[in-house]
């Protein structure tokens, strides 16, 4: 290679030198490695020392002195306890609820965050946001951020900060369009936190869906548009609620904010009490919140677009609602009868359909006779409760769903800037529920366990197989590091014709009289073995399981007890087309557009529709494939405590989500591996004029030849390893110190085109 020493080439005549050993990352970690050296100065003139002192922990888990357990705690304790609720393990943040307003947010923090490299600034949320885009931007790569962990734990805040900062450095020429666009999708929050969020006992503002949101940027890096995708709302809530939880946030804000006027032109009273579906969710409410949310919710209404009839259509659709739950059936003779017209009347109003054949929905249903005859058959009383119920939750599913759909109207990418500049590029968030443990866990709850099975399953594959399996390819010196892999849980949920769904959905396929039990029973036969599922029966000595009603599963993030009571139901999710028929012929628009399938006769619905769960789960692998194809960025969200108290850190739990997130594993591996990699000629293309040997081209046999000479010039050959076709590069600041020398070096290297250029003309 010719270098001036016989061992290498000569130092580079860039004064960057430095700058290679003084890595503060590199520093550190060297020192695990069991050779400290004092904290070296970083570009800008300030350290990671400065910036993250010892009192207040390694900003980094990486930089443990022993990746152990006891270390991991002892420095997410530590931080906690300082304010400093964010910790890296390379490029995924760790966020510890802090549960108390701490000014770490807000226009001053962005701009410290602003175009800086991840190792620039203290570790934030605002930094991976901040990633993700440079990443979409420099290299037109979709990017997606995975805000993951239990319920409280927050995921949702998380989502909100990093929105707020992508709108805040993007569109500085303020285009009105854009701007626009940017409003949408931050007071879309609100309206669907309103419809779609509700206090459970883990959380007082829990997202009761999964929402997914696309942000769609033009060739400048300005959003224009976007996407959401809502998950499986918990529709169940309308019914019912545990003690000490409430129904959806927007009955109460409607009760307690709306203005009397509107109150009584939807006949409504004031107290959730006199409703049965807000009845048991009015303890610990928070009733100032309710009235001062309505509010700002109809504002964001507005500011999404929605026109006044419609906001006025939505209030009628929850009134109805709330009235229907109310709607009581006595028997006459065989069938059932309204115990109360004047209730129908109202609900006849609000809904804006006929009386009469709203009670006919309410007391019959059409049924398909023999001979393509349809007969009408009256519902004894319980059957009616039984339809009105399942009428309720699917009217506030279709609601949700619609307003999903009106702020996706709102928000959809104007593909104009595709056609013309090729195709727009993509930023998505995902905030989803999170993994629950309740007193008692329904088939919601079962759904949401699964879904973050599969979430754990993508982490696991791609911070820690891929990671590892590209070393291998690349002949890297590699040991493999151990961790736990949850793909058994999810092969028992999701097995073709063998897992907990196949086996529901054939129970509800079988014709006549399947029960939940007997759901059960064919469970238990068929997954007995599995060493994730059990039962009472399978466990007789188990009292904390009833027998015939519970199984259990063994999930990563600890054992659930599920009560089989109501899957069938739930899973079958049927609602009487004579419904559907009566709300699409409703007078009011918003409530007719709900219900395209109401046009279909009675004989053309006979066919099977696919049921709940197989439609969650298609969803959600269609979600993880979409996640899978983008350049992904993690939030691990810790909860602190039970209590929701900003003091407490409840050192089990918070040890056992870090064990079940994998975070120990996560860390090793990280600190095993390299943080960035490249392809050889990419590499050259990008650094070449930083290295004489390189500059304008390099005459070594490969271009493996030539990246070595370059760092080594660089005085960085212990901070890299190559492999077959790629460089890896193992620490981000050797990296940033290539792209400093880069941007010092590219005005010079103008200049001399410049010159070359007129001395030729
Ligand atoms: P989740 O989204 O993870 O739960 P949230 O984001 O709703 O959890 O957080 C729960 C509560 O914790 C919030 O309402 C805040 O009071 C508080 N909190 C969370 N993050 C912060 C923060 N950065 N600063 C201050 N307070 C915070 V669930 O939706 O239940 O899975 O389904
Ligand atoms: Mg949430």
């Amino acid at each position: 290679m010719g270098g001036g020493d016989g061992a290498g080439p000569p130092r580079s005549r860039a004064k960057h030198g430095a700058c290679a050993a003084s890595s503060a990352a590199a520093q550190e970690a060297g020192a695990a490695g069991g050779s400290p050296r004092p904290a070296p100065p970083v570009p800008g003139g300030r350290s990671m020392a400065e910036q993250e002192s010892p009192e207040f922990g390694k900003a980094d888990f990486v930089l443990l002195d022993e990746v152990t357990m006891e270390h991991f705690m002892e420095n997410l304790r530590l931080r906690f306890s300082r304010g400093r609720i964010y910790t890296y393990i390379g490029e995924v943040v760790v966020a510890v609820n802090p549960y108390r307003a701490l000014p770490l947010y807000g226009p001053a923090a962005v701009e410290r965050y602003r175009g800086r490299e991840l190792y620039e600034r203290p570790p934030h949320l605002y930094a991976v946001a901040d990633a993700a885009y440079k990443a979409m931007k420099r290299r037109a790569k979709d990017t997606c951020i995975v805000i993951s962990g239990e319920s409280g734990a927050g995921k949702t805040e998380a989502s909100k900060y990093i929105m707020q900062y992508i709108a805040a450095i993007t569109n500085p020429t303020q285009r009105a369009e854009v701007e626009r666009v940017k409003n949408v999708l931050l007071k879309s929050n609100c309206v669907l936190e309103a419809f779609g969020n509700a206090k459970t006992n883990r959380n007082d503002n829990s997202s009761r869906f999964g929402k997914y949101m696309d942000i769609n940027f033009d060739f400048k890096g300005d959003p224009t548009g976007g996407h959401i995708h809502n998950y499986l709302l918990e529709k169940s809530r309308i019914l019912q609620q545990q003690p000490g939880e409430r129904n959806f946030h927007s009955f109460y804000q409607l009760l307690r904010g709306a203005p009397d006027a509107l109150l009584a032109s939807l006949h409504l009273r004031r107290d959730p009490g006199t409703y049965r579906y807000t009845r048991e969710g009015t303890a610990g409410s928070v009733g100032g919140d309710d009235a001062a949310s309505y509010k700002e919710v109809e504002d964001a209404m507005a500011v999404i677009g929605f026109t006044p009839e419609e906001i006025g259509s939505v209030y009628k659709i929850l009134a109805a609602i709330l009235h229907l739950g109310n709607v009581a059936f006595e028997a006459e003779g065989e069938t059932a009868a309204v115990a109360d017209e004047g209730l129908l009347a109202v609900l006849a109003e609000l809904t804006a359909t006929a009386p009469e054949r709203l009670r006919q929905a309410l007391l019959a249903r059409t049924v398909a006779a023999g001979g393509g005859e349809l007969i009408e058959k009256g519902h004894s009383t319980k059957e009616a409760a039984y339809a009105r119920d399942a009428c309720a939750k699917a009217i506030y599913e279709r609601l949700f769903g619609w307003i999903v759909g009106r702020v996706n109207a709102g928000i959809a990418a104007r593909d104009y800037d595709a056609r013309r500049h090729g195709k727009s590029t993509v930023i998505g968030v995902l905030d989803i529920y999170g993994f629950e443990i309740f007193d008692t866990n329904s088939f919601e709850q079962f759904c949401i366990n699964y879904c973050n099975e599969k979430l754990q399953q993508l982490f696991i594959e791609l911070i820690l197989q891929q990671e590892q399996a590209e070393y291998q390819r690349e002949g890297i010196t590699w040991q493999n590091i151990e961790y736990f892999n949850n793909e058994l849980i999810v092969e028992l949920v999701e097995q073709q014709h063998r897992g907990i769904l196949a086996l529901l959905d054939e129970a509800c396929l079988a014709a006549g009289t399947v029960t939940d039990t007997l759901f059960l029973n064919s469970m238990d036969t068929r997954l007995g073995r599995h060493p994730h599922y059990t039962s009472r029966k399978l466990c007789p000595t188990d009292k904390t399981m009833e027998f015939g009603r519970d199984f259990r599963i063994k999930h990563y993030a600890g054992d659930v007890t599920y009560s089989v009571e109501g899957f069938l139901d739930k899973n079958k999710d049927t609602l009487f087309q004579d419904f559907k028929r009566l709300l699409y012929n409703s007078a009011d628009p918003v409530l007719c557009a709900m219900w395209p399938d109401g046009e279909q006769s009675i004989t053309e619905v006979t066919k099977r529709p696919l049921t709940a769960a197989t439609l969650f789960k298609n969803s959600i692998v269609a979600l993880v494939d979409n996640l899978a194809s983008k350049e992904p960025y993690y939030v691990r969200c810790i909860k602190p405590n039970d209590a929701k108290s900003p003091e407490l850190f409840d050192e089990e739990r918070c040890r056992h989500q870090v064990a079940y997130l994998g975070l120990l594993e996560n860390v090793r591996v990280r600190r095993a591996g390299f943080a960035y990699r490249q392809p050889y000629d990419r590499f050259l293309l990008r650094y070449k004029m930083t290295c004489e040997y390189t500059w304008p081209n390099h005459l070594m046999a490969t271009d493996r030849e030539a990246a070595q000479a370059l760092l080594e010039q660089h005085g960085f050959q212990d901070d890299v390893a190559y492999g077959h076709t790629k460089v890896f590069i193992r620490t981000p600041r050797t990296l940033f110190c290539l792209e400093q020398a880069r941007a010092q070096l590219i005005p010079i290297i103008v200049l001399l085109l410049q010159k070359a250029w007129r001395g030729a003309l």
